[in-house]
């Protein structure tokens, strides 16, 4: 990270807890995990935290407020009861928290909700307005603020915004029933950086873009208009070297061996999380309950400490949790519990830190069995804690954890009967074993900790904008584009190379629906009458549509990437060289993908056959795609032919044929002062590479490329191509020699 670059986190709560006691405003660090990790970040240089401070703040205590908090480098939003009612409660945690969590039956949907996430996010993003420059790095958390993106990036454009989910995010399947959906997608978009835990979210974000909002992608990359929108997976740790000094303190020690007094020397399990539907704090119950049905002899020997930390409370679904969990608690109590001995000691409240961590020291087993978590931060503090390295983690699959600690005892949540026999495996692995498994995590969890999360965060974002820089530095902006006009209007002999689809004309999911429309006809025209041009069109299309369209323009015209070409006013002519022997065996192959795959169809060209799957599904078209190319790599290699993908085509045709070389006979047989290349694909990569270093060579789009220039799209081709068409005009109302000395 730029040391000198000032960071701006945001989330929806600050780190700190504002408490009021007779008046007096108190406030106390919060010792989550994300404050400790962020925590390295905003204490930094004029860094800033931006956030609600977890309390409804009267007008009159608002400035107070305010200054006591600058001192501590935080900013906050001031939030109304209404609000904190219909944003945080209502649309964050009761719309889309359940729905992420995969609990689609609990997500309601709510209009009034729905104003109040928009307006709340808004509010946030008028307080960022109030303390950011174009310079600072903007770092936003979470799902309350999935707006706030776009929000600022519309009144920042430069701005470096990165975006990070701490929860799921869920299957395409699951995303697309929120009335709400494209909205989010969109307001998120203003990031340069979206992180998730897993790529697993990553996969299901890139294809809830492509479905809901047309998003095409390029690997991780999100391409939204000109800009690339990088999502990648950062999975978070916690501070490992805290929890292992923590474990190695006095106090904890004390403690580790009172609790195991109190417990009679049992072999202990812990579970430790927020009152939660996600959290599997059901499901685990019936596992324990069942493994005491099946091991009578474990009876009186195990103690499970259940620690519920209270959250949500006022909510429904929470309410209704809480007494579930009460009733299974005491119905397993009552049934197995003696004299002397109780199944589980259930706590419900929070602990201080030194006891959580005494209890995560003495476990022998802990059951971290989410039925959907985005990380789960306790399974890595357990694993920081065991400084004898003792002790079996179970950790359900659905947490995002999983991916990471694959040493741990893994459990569906769900198969509570498997649930159950692991629990009983845990409790009698054999040491070596125990200490195999735990050395293993203690590696992965100390060296991919907090800090290296934060660190790879914001590396990635220093990264992607360097490249966003390099890249707007390549388009061509109103400058360069009359500097290219004065190149042109001085240019004598002028060699104007163009491509075709993409380029001149918007794609179209009909390939012969690419009609070239008057106002191309008219610039063509233009161009190709000036008796100081020669216009070629570079197509990869067949040579009889680009006749019938273009044939009656005074150009020249390469057809098939070369396979055929035509001088104005003479015949087409075919390279001499081709063959088409291989022809019906790939024809063959591509017609039995055709017949599996609704939408796709194959083009036929005379030296090449093209396989299109604009029109198949999302998603199945580049799953066949990919099939298809791995059925015919081989038949290809041997035989002189290569393999073209282009965008949701693969064409096939002979590796002597590329537009590059077609392009070089126009540049052999004369001498120019002027070149122009423009194409979109990358098959004109080909004609990039085979220009001479003083012709001016732009690529349409965003795609790496060997062109020098770079512009956005075909309506931007077409305004280049005006101003050369007005080249003359625009130069004799302006001094010429200046404008030459401007243009060199
Ligand atoms: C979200 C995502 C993701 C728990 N009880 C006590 C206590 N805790 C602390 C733990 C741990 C934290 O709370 C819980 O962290 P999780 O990761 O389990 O869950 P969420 O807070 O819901 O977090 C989650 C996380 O964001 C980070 O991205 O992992 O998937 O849902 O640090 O130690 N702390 C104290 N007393 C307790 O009684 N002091």
């Amino acid at each position: 990270m730029n040391p000198e670059k000032r960071v701006l986190i945001v989330s929806n709560r600050l780190p700190v807890k504002i408490s009021e006691n007779e008046g007096e405003l108190a406030y106390q660090n919060s010792e989550g995990g994300l404050a400790t990790g962020l925590g390295s970040v905003y204490k930094q240089g004029t860094n800033v935290w931006i956030g609600w401070p977890g309390a409804v703040i009267e007008d009159g205590q608002k400035d107070q407020v305010r200054e006591d908090l600058k001192e501590l480098r935080l900013h906050p939003v001031f939030l109304t009861q209404q609000e904190i009612n219909d944003f945080y409660e209502g649309f964050s945690n009761e719309t889309l928290w359940p729905l992420f969590h995969y609990f689609p039956t609990y997500s309601t949907y709510n209009p009034q909700y729905w104003e109040s996430y928009k307006e709340v996010n808004q509010k946030f993003a008028d307080e960022i307005l109030k303390v950011a420059t174009k310079d600072d790095v903007i770092w936003i958390h979470d799902y309350q603020l999935l707006l706030l993106p776009e929000l600022i990036r519309k009144e920042i454009p430069e701005v470096s915004i990165g975006f990070f989910q701490h929860i799921p995010f869920p299957s395409y399947e699951i995303f697309r029933s929120l009335p709400w959906r494209k909205e989010l997608l969109q307001g998120l978009y203003g990031a340069d950086v979206i992180g998730f835990h897993t790529y697993d979210d990553v996969r299901h974000f890139i294809s809830a873009a492509s479905r809901i909002t047309n998003t095409n992608s390029i690997a991780n990359e999100l391409i939204v208009g000109d800009r690339r929108v990088t999502v990648d997976a950062f999975p978070i740790s916690i501070d490992y070297k805290k929890y292992n000094e923590l474990a190695e303190s006095q106090q904890a020690k004390r403690n580790e061996r009172k609790l195991k007094q109190l417990i009679n020397h049992n072999k202990l399990i812990i579970s430790i999380d927020r009152l939660d539907y996600s959290k599997g704090i059901i499901h685990r119950l019936e596992a324990y309950q069942l493994f005491l049905e099946k091991h009578p002899e474990l009876r009186g020997k195990v103690t499970l400490i259940q620690l519920v930390v209270p959250s949500r409370d006022n909510v429904q679904k929470y309410k209704e949790l809480k007494e579930e969990m009460n009733r299974m608690v005491s119905e397993i109590n009552g049934r197995f519990s003696t004299l002397g001995w109780q199944p589980i000691q259930h706590f419900y409240r929070s602990f201080p830190l030194h006891l959580l961590s005494a209890l995560y020291k003495a476990a022998d087993v802990a059951l971290v069995t989410p039925m959907r978590d985005g990380m789960n931060l306790v399974s890595k503090e357990y694993i920081a804690s065991k400084l004898d390295q003792k002790g079996v983690l179970i950790l359900s699959e659905m947490a995002g954890a999983s991916r990471e600690l694959s040493d741990a005892v893994i459990v569906n949540p769900y198969d509570i009967w498997d649930f159950a026999d692991k629990i009983y495996q845990a409790l009698n692995m054999p040491e070596d074993e125990q200490k195999r498994r735990m050395v293993a995590m203690q590696q992965t969890v100390s060296k991919f900790d907090i800090f290296n999360w934060v660190k790879n965060f914001m590396d990635k974002l220093t990264e992607v904008k360097a490249n966003q820089t390099a890249l707007s530095a390549r388009i061509i902006n109103p400058s360069i584009q009359q500097k290219i006009g004065i190149r042109y209007f001085y240019g004598m002999k002028r060699l104007i190379l163009l491509d075709y689809d993409g380029t001149l004309v918007p794609f179209h999911k009909q390939v012969n629906a690419a009609v070239p429309d008057e106002e191309l006809l008219g610039m063509l025209k233009t161009l190709a009458e000036d008796p100081h041009n020669t216009v070629v069109i570079t197509s990869g299309r067949d040579y009889h549509t680009l006749d019938n369209w273009l044939g009656h323009l005074p150009m020249d015209m390469i057809a098939e990437h070369g396979a055929w070409y035509k001088d104005h006013g003479k015949p087409w002519r075919s390279r001499r060289d081709l063959t088409n022997d291989w022809r019906q065996e790939i024809y063959h192959v591509m017609d039995i993908y055709s017949r599996r795959t609704p939408g796709a169809f194959i083009e036929e060209k005379s030296y090449s056959l093209a396989w299109h799957y604009r029109r198949v599904e999302e998603g199945l078209g580049t799953l066949r795609a990919h099939e298809l190319m791995a059925d015919i790599k081989h038949f290809i290699s041997d035989r002189g032919l290569q393999m073209l993908q282009g965008d949701k085509v693969i064409e096939i045709k002979s590796i002597a044929v590329n537009k590059g070389k077609a392009a070089k006979r126009w540049l052999e047989r004369d001498q120019y002062d002027f070149i122009i290349a423009i194409g979109d694909d990358h098959t004109d990569e080909d004609t990039f590479k085979a220009m001479p270093e003083d012709a001016i060579t732009i690529k349409v789009g965003t795609n790496i490329s060997a062109a020098s220039y770079f512009l956005k799209s075909y309506e931007d081709v077409r305004k280049l191509l005006k101003e050369l068409c007005n080249a003359e005009e625009a130069a004799t109302n302006q001094d010429k020699d200046m404008l030459l000395k401007e243009a060199s």
